[in-house]
């Protein structure tokens, strides 16, 4: 019993853990704010020191969240992409749910499958603004994970 319930807590540590150590996109292991169990999370450049900043920066969420992006002024001015910086230089992920928002002010994305998706903005990552999203799996949630 005792042992079965080890293999059990190794098998969960092993699920929800990120299969990748690395820092995509500027966000380290504990840079990740935990979102999860949350039908939705707003992610925006909202911090008047900072409008080159996503707040959160990097969070992790549970498969089927709503993302919100929220540009300030416009996604015009601040270009949204899925895709990883690295080395300095941006690379659009298309497989990215997270896609392209570049227009607008508020475009909803829902992020179905677990992973890490980073993403950045096209005018102003070399200053540092990009951002990762993890998304875990929802244990014990419908029964259809
Ligand atoms: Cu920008």
């Amino acid at each position: 019993m005792i042992r079965s319930a080890a293999v059990l807590a190794a098998g969960l540590a092993t699920l929800l853990a990120p299969s990748r150590s690395e820092a995509l996109n500027g966000c380290l292991d504990a840079d990740f704010l935990d979102r999860t169990g949350r039908a939705e999370l707003v992610v925006a450049n909202d911090d008047p020191t900072n409008m080159f900043r996503y707040r959160p920066r990097c969070a992790t969420v549970s498969e089927g969240t709503r993302i919100v992006f929220r540009a300030v002024p416009t996604f015009g001015h601040h270009p949204l992409y899925g895709g990883l910086v690295a080395g300095g230089t941006a690379t659009i992920d298309p497989a990215s749910p997270i896609g392209s928002i570049t227009n607008g002010t508020e475009t909803v994305r829902t992020l179905v499958d677990a992973g890490e998706f980073p993403y950045f903005c096209d005018f102003h990552y070399s200053q540092g603004m990009t951002g990762s999203l993890r998304v875990v799996p929802t244990l014990f949630g419908n029964g259809f994970d």
